[in-house]
């Protein structure tokens, strides 16, 4: 069993309980059950509350007798289970045995795997890479960029700034700054709703991405995208996608176009690359299976990215999947699948070095399951209750940036001072790109119908038979008047 004792107030304690019993004093006198459906009971007598809606008070919890036992312990069949016990005294929790549920076992068994294969499946390069300081340095800041950038979207969101749902990439950084930061100009990226780190290592201005997400006018797609649409043709960043697995047929078809300039038209010029990223819940939809299979149908110069944070908001990976090991995916279409510890950048860069090589040189598709963690939670509407802290801690310890940080200064590559400096350089950046969207201006509304492709009657339309929007340029688009 987990057991979590904040001690919320000397009368109040919060703890985290799982399948098995626990123990709490006799005194305690009110139970509020953070759940919907629990089968509780006392003293093995069980009792049922199908009815329970979220947060039920249920007080007095019981009248049992309990003089004969000191304690009273209570069995919990459902998964979890956030209690929240008061007691008229200081109420210490004394949990019956520190044993994992199966879950949390399996969490844990799955975690451990993972990390066994990364150790016996090392990135297939002959030799490991070593970096540079530069290539280091250039690191180091793409990660800090992106997780300042996510703090400062964080700090705005709750203030009112940005509408909708924004979805942060805490965690998750060595991922994008692995793979883009080993891609060329010309290559393309797809993303999901979590787009906005993928943007900025491929490019795209801070600047442009805050606007964005301000729904300003000086956005990467003039406001009309927000956080989950990050668009930038010029810098080959194909798109956020809210729906999942969207971005996946996308960046194969960009695949697609690079092969199709090169062998059929004769292009010699074209190598581009392109890179899917999307999430482990995403590899379930059918999408991913029709890509993997185009892919390697066509050899297309695609790798498929599997950011496997273990959750798909609260569906825990190993529930939801019938083998949990992404990258066996792979090899069932002839395609190489790779595992690789996404926690950390040069491992990352150094299976990304390879797929992308391999998919210029028109040798085809690589499937890479990086295993991962968001560090918040689904998105910042989530108040993330499901996660275990123990499992939260576990890859907190992971953290990429700091682990990259303690390569950089243990091998002389970087002394703290510059790691400062680059720090200081980034909030900078960042202090520019909120300022810079809150003064931009607000998109007019002649915005709203451009790139409209259906037919627009009835959208919009007054009473009047004309369209109530006033600045009469909003037809210039594609749309029929
Ligand atoms: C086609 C589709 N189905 C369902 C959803 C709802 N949904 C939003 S996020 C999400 C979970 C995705 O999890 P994962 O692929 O692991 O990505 P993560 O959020 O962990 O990065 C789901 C099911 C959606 N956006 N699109
Ligand atoms: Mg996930």
């Amino acid at each position: 069993m987990f057991c979590m004792l904040p001690a919320y107030s000397p009368t109040s304690t919060c703890i985290n309980v799982t399948q098995n019993g626990w123990f709490f004093p006799l005194d305690a006198r009110t139970l509020v059950l953070h759940d919907r459906h629990l089968t509780f009971g006392l003293n093995m007598a069980s009792c049922h509350a199908p009815q329970a809606s979220f947060f039920p008070q249920i007080s007095p919890p019981f009248s049992a007798d309990t003089s004969s036992s000191p304690i009273v312990s209570c069995r919990f069949p459902c998964r979890y289970a956030s209690l929240q016990v008061s007691s008229p005294s200081s109420g210490t929790f004394v949990p019956r045995a520190e044993e994992k549920t199966k879950t949390e076992r399996n969490i844990f068994a799955c975690a451990a795997t993972a990390s066994r294969l990364v150790a016996e499946k090392p990135a297939p390069t002959k030799k490991k890479t070593t970096i540079t300081k530069e290539e280091g340095l250039v690191l180091y800041e793409d990660m800090v960029l992106g997780r300042s950038f996510e703090d400062m979207c964080a700090q705005m969101y709750y203030r009112g700034k940005m509408f909708g749902f924004v979805h942060l990439y805490n965690g998750q950084e060595a991922v994008s700054t692995g793979f883009i930061k080993c891609l060329k100009e010309g290559d393309f990226v797809c993303s999901t709703y979590r787009d906005h780190v993928h943007a900025l290592s491929k490019g795209v201005p801070a600047r442009s991405v805050m606007s964005e997400l301000f729904g300003k006018a000086t956005g990467v797609c003039r406001g009309q995208g927000g956080s989950m649409h990050m668009f930038s043709k010029e810098h080959g960043v194909l798109g956020g996608f809210a729906f999942i697995g969207e971005g996946i047929p996308v960046a194969t078809g960009a695949a697609f176009k690079s092969k199709y300039e090169k062998e059929v038209l004769k292009n010699d010029k074209v190598d581009a690359v392109s890179v899917a990223f999307f999430g482990d819940g995403t590899c379930n939809n059918g999408q991913f299976f029709e890509c993997l299979n185009m892919a390697a149908l066509w050899k297309l110069p695609i790798i498929f990215v599997v950011e496997n944070n273990l959750w798909a908001i609260g569906m825990s990976h190993i529930r939801a999947t019938s083998d949990p090991n992404i990258w066996k995916k792979g090899p069932a279409f002839g395609i190489p699948g790779v595992h690789v510890d996404g926690m950390d950048v040069l491992k990352v860069r150094e299976v990304a070095i390879e797929a992308i090589a391999r998919a210029r040189r028109g040798d085809g598709p690589t499937l890479v399951e990086c295993e991962t963690y968001r560090f918040r939670g689904h998105s910042l509407a989530d108040p993330d209750e499901l996660r275990k802290p123990a499992e939260k801690a576990h890859y907190a310890a992971r953290d990429p940036i700091l682990a990259l940080k303690k390569y950089l200064l243990q091998h002389n590559l970087a002394d703290e001072n510059e790691l400062k400096s680059i720090q200081t350089r980034i909030d900078e950046v960042l202090e520019d790109a909120v300022d810079f969207a809150e003064a931009s201006p607000l998109p007019p509304r002649s915005q709203l119908l451009e790139n409209v492709f259906a037919d627009p009657k009835g959208f919009g339309i007054g009473p009047d038979g004309r369209y109530r929007c006033e600045d009469p340029s909003f037809t210039a688009g594609t749309a029929q008047v």
